[in-house]
């Protein structure tokens, strides 16, 4: 195998075309065969293979900084920088990491997973650079679909307006999960098709390759051949106009030509756009043809779970509801809405990898009469949060939030868990917050939150499988449900988020056995509070919140403030997850390891007790 014995991208270096070409079929199947396993990002890693190989033969990583958009589409890069022995455990409990990690690798700059960040990290890299004499050279590398958030414009800005000197390799495949929502896609989409563009383009480098001081004269050559395009193609006439110089398209599978494109952009003085064209799932058939099952992890919606009860009950909404649309971020297939768009094609948005501009679109449908749904991830939401605050709650808009993924996620690590959305959502003025904890409370939530909130509201669920439970289990409205009480006066109250009242409920069996008369709330609603519960919790000389978002500033610490006042005799013992940034691993360990499993929550309990 020719892949053992790249340990560092010098290795790729000595590598004839044939050895190039043999490679880049190992890299394929490895990854295909680990993925298999592990599960990751299939389609975007096995486009960017031949691209990654490129960018390592043209730059001297880490010397050089190459930084990842989205950080999804690493695997390649970290088999071909030290890392094939570890790739096996990728995304496994003490496995590597998913997406890019400083802890694993200097060849690692940035630690990222959420997209279209990395033109402005190359901008205030490159501000360093500059300040410090420091003459490394910066390539970023972003996709299409990164492209389309409102972030990778401010950073291509920023760019093009110092004149900074970066490379910037748009990796161009049409598709984000779903294809790319954007019409200078469509343009560059134009570009790829247009075969008189591609033959000028390959005169001109032939052209250059024959001449003396080629960096100067191509830089000339392509200008002017571009400035003559301008009026036919947009997305050179955009990018220029930015001040980033457009070189491409280039054929992405092609290691020789995308190397030589690197090397001609990287003498450039300032920001120089290099547009690459790649095949998502290149080389993997299945990957290849089905444009969504296997490109990401989002291996569709799963039977049985919360994402399942919440696609059933909002197309059955839907009917009855002619102005209720929904949103999404470029996720229409894992936030579950691919049902609704089929029944509802005209209420359905899609608006790229967007979420600021999504939470403010909503704000607007919402004042012009509709009845918005934004489907989101809890992680994406977060970036999200002023407009939540602002543009949604200061105007008292009915916007519903369905936060998917919310807690502890697992496999894809620190920046997917969903720790912040109680926190953040709870501090937004007038939100409503529900926390199903069966797949027949979240169809409930769902038609209470449309029916009875007239502002803001959220439902926040995790990526778990639901409970099945029947209508008698299930609560209503805005209140409470009581799921067992003490028998005679409670020694302890145990309060359960969501899916977090299966791990009270079970406490609570250890303590019952124990001896330990316990009463067990499933909260429901996160805010505002359950008097009814805030009573029955007070008259208890214990009481246990349990959470699986940060214990600081969520649904505990404001039932402990509002116990303080009500019943000041009452001790209140808040459990979530500590503060910080957690690694991947599986959600019931990660929950047990901080002792939010029922094991750990009783022996909170019994320390108090005692
Ligand atoms: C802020 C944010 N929203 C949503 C996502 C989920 N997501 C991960 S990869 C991806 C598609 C990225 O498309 P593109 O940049 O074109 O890369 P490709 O996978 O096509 O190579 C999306 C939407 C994310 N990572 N970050």
């Amino acid at each position: 195998m020719l892949l053992e014995s790249i340990h560092t991208p010098g290795d790729l270096r000595h590598l004839g075309p044939d050895e190039l070409h043999s490679l880049t079929k190992e890299i394929r199947s490895f990854i295909v065969e680990t993925v298999d396993r592990t599960g990751g990002h299939l389609g975007s890693n096995l486009g960017v293979v031949e691209l990654t190989i490129a960018i390592h033969r043209a730059f001297d990583s880490p010397r050089d900084v190459i930084l990842w958009d989205t950080g999804h589409q690493t695997y390649v890069h970290k088999l071909l920088t030290g890392r094939y022995r570890d790739f096996a455990r990728l995304r496994q409990p003490d496995g590597i990491s998913g997406y890019p990690s400083q802890d694993e690798s200097p060849h690692d700059w940035i630690e990222n997973s959420h997209a279209s960040t990395v033109l402005s990290y190359a901008h205030g890299l490159a501000v360093a650079g500059a300040a410090r004499n420091d003459d490394r050279r910066i390539v970023a590398v972003i996709g299409d679909g990164s492209l389309t958030g409102g972030l990778a414009f401010e950073g291509l800005n920023n760019l093009g307006h110092g004149g900074y000197r970066v490379t910037v390799v748009l990796n161009d495949n049409g598709r984000s999960y779903a294809p790319t929502v954007s019409r200078l896609s469509e343009s560059l989409i134009r570009i790829r098709s247009n075969p008189i563009y591609m033959r000028r383009q390959r005169r001109l480098e032939k052209l250059a390759e024959g001449m003396p001081w080629v960096g100067e004269l191509l830089e000339r050559g392509i200008s002017a051949t571009k400035a003559a395009l301008r009026e036919m193609f947009e997305p050179t006439a955009f990018f220029e106009a930015l001040g980033v110089t457009y070189l491409g398209p280039f054929d992405g599978h092609d290691v020789a030509e995308v190397e030589e494109a690197l090397a001609n952009a990287a003498r450039f003085a300032g920001p120089v756009v290099v547009h690459v064209l790649t095949q998502k799932g290149r080389g993997y058939e299945p990957a290849e043809r089905d444009p969504i099952k296997h490109m990401h992890d989002t291996s569709g919606v799963k039977p049985g779970s919360y994402t399942e009860a919440f696609t059933e009950s909002l197309v059955k909404a839907a009917e009855s509801r002619p102005e209720l649309v929904a949103i999404t971020a470029a996720m229409p297939d894992s936030t579950g809405l691919l049902p609704f768009r089929e029944r509802f094609p005209d209420r359905c948005f899609d608006v790229g990898i967007a979420e600021q501009h999504a939470v403010t679109a909503a704000a607007g449908m919402a004042m012009g009469g509709l009845r918005p749904v934004v489907a989101i991830y809890s992680t994406f939401l977060t970036r999200a949060i002023d407009q939540t605050n602002l543009d949604v709650s200061l105007h008292r808009l009915p916007v519903l939030f369905c936060v998917d993924r919310a807690g502890v996620t697992g496999d894809d690590g620190p920046s997917h868990h969903g720790l912040l959305d109680m926190v953040l959502l709870s501090k937004v003025p007038g939100m409503t917050i529900f926390a199903p904890s069966s797949y027949q409370e979240l169809q409930q939530m769902l038609e209470d939150a449309l029916a009875l909130t007239e502002g803001p509201a959220a439902i926040r669920w995790p990526k778990t499988k639901a409970p099945q439970v029947g209508w008698d289990e299930v609560g209503r409205g805005l209140a409470a449900r009581r799921v067992t009480a003490a028998s005679g006066p409670g020694e302890v109250c145990l309060l359960g988020v969501g899916k977090m009242l299966a791990t009270a409920v079970g406490a609570a069996g250890i303590l019952e056995a124990e001896g330990h008369r316990t009463t067990v709330w499933d909260p429901r609603v996160v805010r505002p509070l359950d008097s009814t519960m805030l009573d029955d919790a007070g008259r208890h000389p214990l009481v246990v919140t349990v959470e699986d978002g940060f214990r600081e500033g969520g649904f505990g610490s404001a039932v402990r403030d509002a116990l303080a006042d009500t019943a000041p005799d009452c001790r209140v013992v808040v459990l979530g997850v500590p503060l910080g940034h957690h690694r991947h691993g599986r959600p019931d360990d990660l929950l047990a390891s901080f002792g939010l499993d029922p094991a750990g929550v009783a022996t909170a309990a019994r320390n108090r007790l005692s």
